[in-house]
């Protein structure tokens, strides 16, 4: 009887977890002129739809991160600096991100399939 007790517990324990297994991605911009978007050490280029968690650190008062493409319109203030972690759902198609001031050099992009 303890033994099932436990293995419901254990199911509890794992279900929350693997929720929390969703994919994370890292964007950083600055401080340089540079944007990049990785997962893990590699740039993305190529993701599978679905849910992504996207830590951004924006590292300078003159840049921003700032993502979009279908369902997706975020950006960090240009401003600000610091942090930020975007749940986003990712669907077919293209995204791109930026910098919203520098976008014709600070630009990235990748496609969801
Ligand atoms: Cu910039």
């Amino acid at each position: 009887m303890k033994l099932v007790a436990l293995a419901a517990m254990v199911a509890a324990l794992i279900v929350p977890s693997a929720l929390a297994a969703t994919p994370t991605l890292t964007g950083t911009v600055g401080p340089g002129f540079t944007i990049t978007l990785k997962q893990g050490t590699a740039k993305v280029s190529k993701l599978k739809a679905g849910t992504y968690v996207i830590k951004i650190s924006d590292k300078s008062n003159i840049h921003n991160f700032a993502l979009k493409g279908p369902g997706v319109s975020k950006a960090t203030s240009i401003g600000g600096t610091g942090t930020k972690t975007w749940t986003v759902t990712l669907k077919k198609g293209t995204y791109k991100y930026v910098c919203t001031p520098h976008a014709t050099i600070m630009k990235g992009s990748f496609t969801v399939s």
